[in-house]
């Protein structure tokens, strides 16, 4: 059923409900991550047992292959326009649904599928929920155009919500600059807490060289948390 022989339940259990959502007809956002990848090729797999009738968007260059590469209709969002439902992992989920995303490095295309998408799905397992957000570092997607300047600025952002003396780090893989699907860095932010994460989504999206950040505030209609018995939560 996955090309992961032993998927994680909880993961497989969100992702199960959430295929279960979609109709024949629809157009689709497809995330990025494990989650998401298990539910992409369950998504084939329902395709291909009932002959759904299905165009989708990928939110990566990963997915993309992914979901082709089973089958899937992948076409580029323009070519679809508007989508009915879009289904993705996150990093973290509060209890209004607000989402730390972008550690898979796909954020800024996560964030325009989503926001072009009648309902936005998240599927997690219940590692994902927090009670604020920050514990996972959030990340901000920056041009690498005067990369070392955007990086002063966000932390002057920082000092200006007195969260001043927080890593700003670049991410790297391996020994070298990760590079996202648009050609651009990432910073890191490890906050540890974001008391405010409407203000600190405001600041960081003002500065002139970062792209997007991971924050995905009151985009999120419905999320499904698997659990390990194979059982879901929906908040
Ligand atoms: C993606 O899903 C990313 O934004 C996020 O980092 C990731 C969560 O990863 P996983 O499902 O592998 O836990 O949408």
């Amino acid at each position: 059923m996955t090309q992961n022989p032993q998927p994680d339940p909880a993961k497989l259990a969100a992702s199960r409900a959430a295929v279960a959502l979609v109709r024949d007809g629809m157009k689709l956002g497809l995330g990025t991550g494990s989650t998401a990848s298990i539910m992409v090729e369950l998504l084939a797999g329902r395709v291909r047992a009932e002959g759904l009738s299905l165009r989708c968007a990928a939110t990566s260059k990963a997915t993309a292959e992914l979901a082709a590469g089973l089958g899937l209709r992948v076409e580029t969002l323009d070519e679809i326009g508007w989508l009915d439902m879009t289904i993705d992992g996150a990093d973290e989920v509060d209890p209004d649904l607000h989402l730390i995303k972008g550690g898979g490095g796909a954020h800024l295309r996560e964030k325009v599928v989503a926001a072009a998408s009648d309902r936005m799905v998240v599927i997690a397992d219940p590692g994902k929920i927090v009670d604020r957000l920050g514990a996972f570092p959030l990340p901000v997607e920056v041009l690498q155009f005067g990369f070392e300047t955007t990086r002063t600025l966000v932390r002057r952002a920082l000092e200006g919500l007195d969260l001043g003396d927080r890593e700003v780090m670049q991410r790297l893989k391996g020994s070298d600059a990760w590079i996202t699907d648009e050609g651009n860095f990432i910073l890191d932010l490890h906050l540890q807490a974001i008391p405010d994460p409407v203000l600190l989504a405001r600041a960081l999206s003002a500065i002139p060289g970062v792209v997007e950040h991971g924050l995905f505030l009151g985009m999120c209609d419905l999320a499904i948390i698997g659990k390990p018995d194979g059982d879901v939560v929906t908040l």
